[in-house]
């Protein structure tokens, strides 16, 4: 493949998205002082309505969003060698038959690790503590204790062990928890102690007194944790969840918290997103729903989704293999 002597860009920030997320020059020029080869070759060009990704999608190389108007694409953008997402998921994509044959795509797997670190560590201890049910008794104004140990000798196990799962699992290994973990592959992982196959989950639920889901939302791992799932887990144990609602059978995780066989959950994704208040689950006991927020640092998270699009237009000019690019079939 010969490679060209520049690449257009083109930027498209999804006019539904908080000021946080807006694909702007100063910043796509700010990070790209780090690669300053690259970027010298690099034609960007941005957009925050239909007309303009229409207008800048025509000549791209490079598509940069996340929610972009995607019927017909393969006739708009007839250049497009790869797009490049701003966020990890591409459930909302599917099925892709909008992405043109040979037109890579591209997560921005890595940029949440650092703050699902921190997300699992609150959500951990918070369970341990009983935090969800002691602010129940604090809004009914009731002074009723619940004594508790501490974490570490406890077991999470961690489904699914991308670049969240690994901040999850680098939280629970801080806790002094052990640390089981189900992957695909049997490759170890730095901080997991006990690999398990997907196929091997019901041999390590019994074990979990805590389960992060930090799993891509797949045909395979949609409701990954249904009520079958549930029913093996230990009396007591905890759930949170970073990953995407449809993880989990929410009505058999529903019907456990409130019979109190399971202990609690801390969820930051739920099905559907943005959840409506006629839901039960809202009210559901010893639940902390927090909505979708807690795998973003706000504060650097353009700026890293910036670096790895970067680092990738660089190894394009570099004649090296692209980082992140979805397998269309397995589906992250
Ligand atoms: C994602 C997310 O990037 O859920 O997929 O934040």
């Amino acid at each position: 493949m010969s490679i060209p002597e520049t690449l257009r860009v083109h930027l498209a920030t999804d006019p539904s998205e908080s000021g946080y997320y807006r694909l702007d020059p100063e910043r796509f020029e700010n990070a790209g002082k780090a690669f300053p080869d690259a970027f010298r070759r690099l034609r960007p060009s941005y957009s925050d309505d239909e007309a303009g990704f229409v207008r800048g999608v025509r000549d791209a190389d490079v598509l940069i969003g996340w929610k972009f108007p995607r019927p017909g694409l393969a006739e708009r953008a007839r250049k497009l060698r790869w797009v490049q997402l701003i966020g990890a998921g591409v459930d909302h994509l599917y099925p892709l038959d909008w992405l043109p044959a040979g037109v890579k795509l591209i997560t921005a797997s890595g940029v949440h690790t650092k703050k699902s670190f921190e997300y699992v560590l609150m959500g951990l201890i918070a369970l341990h503590t009983r935090l969800p049910r002691l602010a129940g008794h604090q809004r009914a104004r009731t002074w009723k204790k619940i004594q508790t140990g501490t974490l570490p000798g406890k077991t999470a196990l961690v489904i699914g062990l991308g670049a969240v799962g690994t901040g999850a699992a680098e939280a629970a290994r801080t806790l002094g928890m052990r640390v089981l973990g189900v992957r695909r592959t049997a490759r170890p992982h730095r901080f997991v102690d006990e690999l398990f196959r997907p196929e091997e989950l019901p041999a390590a639920l019994p074990r979990a007194d805590y389960v992060v889901l930090a799993a891509p939302l797949t045909s395979d791992t949609k409701e990954i944790l249904g009520e079958r799932e549930l029913a093996l887990l230990p009396e007591g144990a905890g759930i949170v969840n970073l990953g995407r609602g449809r993880l989990i059978d929410q009505a058999a995780l529903e019907a456990g918290l409130r019979s109190e066989r399971l202990g609690g959950a801390f969820l930051d994704v739920v099905w559907p997103e943005p959840h409506p208040p006629e839901s039960t689950l809202w009210d559901a006991p010893n639940l902390f729903i927090t909505p979708h927020v807690g795998a973003d640092d706000i504060e650097n998270y353009i700026p890293v989704v910036f670096s790895i699009a970067l680092d990738n237009m660089a190894r394009f000019f570099a004649g090296r293999r692209l980082r992140n690019v979805v397998n269309r079939r397995r589906g992250y």
